[in-house]
């Protein structure tokens, strides 16, 4: 089948029918920071045409409620695990990348002849919940191997002492993130404070409004029809699930009626695999200049930024606070949110110009759509845009970084036989003089840094054992072709440099522990990627993108806590896969006492 034809693809369930649901709020201060969240096997309806799912949620909901907490007020929660089976999604890997016409088989609902997964179908409901961008003490955080069964609890206490953000709460069980993830086990969670408050801006509904982006996919009964139970489908060629349907708040495709005015959107991308690039059109012409974001991860930017040209690129895990400004608009105005990003995502460009061809079933995207806004109503007030937002934090100072202790990490995919790719770390150490073994050389043209590695693997001996308090330079060198959205699991981050790189892995140099690799900081011709930092990345990071022949460079700093926790790349079926690294932050009086 040839391209054009496959550009024609039509959506088997209608856009823009369901309205866009507002998740239930649970608000901290209301239960005097006690709150009882259940964890449980439910019922929902994804589309108005569809049956309804069997899914996995906090409170057996799609997404769970969002939990509302104020700075500096501790929050305990007690999740309580009632999960029972059987697991609700059918998982599956497809025995071709793509059907007799040549659609890729990723593109479509059903098993694709592939054969439901008996893994899966025995998940009996072990969780841990990690509350993601919280600054929690190491026994709350959850870690991956620390899991509670169907009738136990597990009493976590959050602090807050952190700034107002968007967070987010989900399952993080070791090697099936990525399925309970995908069965629903995900919620918001905001933190407010007053120093936000001082700025004025919307909160609460109806005019802050939460949009949790994820994409699923759907089984087929004998007759072909959708059926509503979810697939969790991938194929030979590609290891990671990109489902066809967007939804937003557990809605596929869903209309949200707005009045004229500002609204601010808490928006999170929480998909296992897919990153978005998002453009605002309105009559089939991008409209990003309504758009202005204020937040990034960790909470408020500095100062408000544009998004970028080409749209707003949220990977897995990535946050975007923004205000959007409808005021102008009359009644029956019709404002559609598109995403361009083909998947895997590699960082290539597509101009918001032309979003609405950015249907690409190649690039495991049929159906760009994602939201879509209907003016309706009386006008409400405008928001003007305080110009300055955040001063509580600053880009890191030369000084304070010169001395700084300097991790590199390279991101490698091992390529497998007849099983999916292993995606890993590979924690890089000096080589001694006389250590002629596989290296990983970094040059900069006068200097060349001569690397082995020395952890690869998530149970492998910890080697970060950062100090509190302490600045470290992290660098990220990535030798695969695909984006990695790196998470860091404690305090935010902040990127420092992207630098492009070239690099050559001898035949057989990505081994099961060892590594070969030649890198030069150089741009490699063929490269078309731009390698900038994005004005809304100069913020407070706990998630950065890395991008094919790049060095991504960040200034770390833990403050908060001493304990194990995780880094890892925040592709769900890559961090399943081993692309996860535990590090333990040191109080520094404890220095002197390690071996
Ligand atoms: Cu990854």
């Amino acid at each position: 089948m040839n391209a054009p034809m496959l550009h024609a693809m039509t959506p088997p369930l209608a856009p823009f029918v369901d309205a866009l649901p507002l998740p239930s709020r649970l608000i901290a201060s209301e239960r005097d920071g006690r709150l009882t969240v259940r964890i449980r096997a439910g019922e929902h309806r994804f589309h108005r045409d569809l049956p309804v799912s069997r899914i996995w949620g906090f409170e057996g909901m799609v997404p769970g409620p969002t939990i509302e907490a104020e700075g500096g007020r501790p929050v305990t929660v007690e999740w309580r695990n009632e999960l029972e089976g059987p697991f609700p999604v059918v998982d599956t890997v497809a025995p071709e990348p793509a059907n007799a016409d040549g659609v890729p088989v990723q593109c479509l609902p059903g098993l694709s002849d592939g054969k439901p997964g008996r893994d899966a179908a025995g998940l009996t409901g072990h969780t841990v919940v990690h509350l993601h961008g919280g600054l929690t003490p190491a026994s709350y955080d959850g870690w991956a191997e620390n899991l509670f069964a169907p009738g136990q609890t597990a009493v976590f206490h959050y602090p807050m002492k952190q700034r107002a953000a968007l967070l987010w709460y989900h399952d993080h069980v070791m090697g099936i993130t990525k399925l309970d993830v995908y069965a629903g086990l995900a919620g918001l969670w905001t933190v407010r404070d007053d120093r936000e408050r001082d700025l004025g801006l919307p909160e609460g509904p109806p005019f802050e409004v939460p949009l949790l982006i994820q994409d699923r996919n759907f089984d087929l009964d004998e007759q072909g029809r959708l059926t509503g139970r979810l697939l969790h489908k991938t194929d030979p060629d590609v290891m990671e699930a990109f489902p066809p349907f967007t939804v937003v708040n557990g809605k596929v495709w869903p209309v949200l009626e707005v009045r004229p005015a500002t609204y601010r959107f808490r928006v999170l991308n929480g998909s296992n695999a897919r990153t978005y690039r998002l453009v605002l059109l309105r009559d089939r012409a991008p409209e990003l200049e309504r758009i202005t974001q204020i937040g990034t991860d960790h909470g408020l930017l500095r100062a408000p930024v544009a998004v970028p040209a080409d749209g707003l690129v949220l990977a897995s895990a990535e946050r975007a606070d923004l205000l959007v400004d409808f005021s102008d608009l009359p009644p029956g105005s019709e404002l559609t949110v598109l995403n361009t990003a083909a998947a895997p995502f590699d960082g290539s460009p597509f101009p918001a110009s032309n979003a609405e061809n950015a249907a690409d079933p190649e690039g495991l995207l049929p159906y760009p759509q994602v939201l879509r806004f209907r003016v309706a109503g009386e006008p409400a007030s405008r928001v003007s845009i305080p110009r300055q937002l955040a001063t509580d934090y600053e880009a890191p100072a030369a000084e304070a970084l010169a001395g700084a202790r300097r991790r590199a990490i390279a991101l490698v995919e091992r390529e497998m036989e007849d099983e999916p790719n292993m995606l890993t770390m590979r924690e890089l150490g000096p080589a001694a003089d006389a250590d002629d073994g596989p290296l990983v050389t970094v040059s900069d043209g006068d200097e060349t840094t001569r690397y082995r590695v020395v952890a690869a693997h998530f149970e492998d001996r910890t080697t970060f054992f950062p100090m509190l308090g302490e600045y470290e330079v992290w660098q990220l060198i990535n030798l695969t072709g695909d984006t990695h959205p790196i998470h860091l699991h404690l305090d935010p981050f902040q990127i420092l440099a992207r630098r492009p790189i070239r690099y050559e892995i001898p035949d057989g140099g990505i081994g099961e522990r060892d590594l070969a690799a030649t890198v030069t900081l150089a741009r490699d011709p063929d490269d078309e990627l731009d390698h900038a930092i994005d004005d809304n990345e100069r913020g407070l990071k706990d998630t950065i993108r890395v991008n094919p022949n790049e060095i991504v460079e960040i200034a770390v700093r833990f403050n908060t806590y001493s304990g194990r926790y995780m880094y890892h790349c925040h592709i769900l079926e890559h961090e399943d896969r081993d692309m996860m690294r535990p590090f333990v932050t040191m109080a520094p009086e404890l220095m002197p006492f390690m071996a």
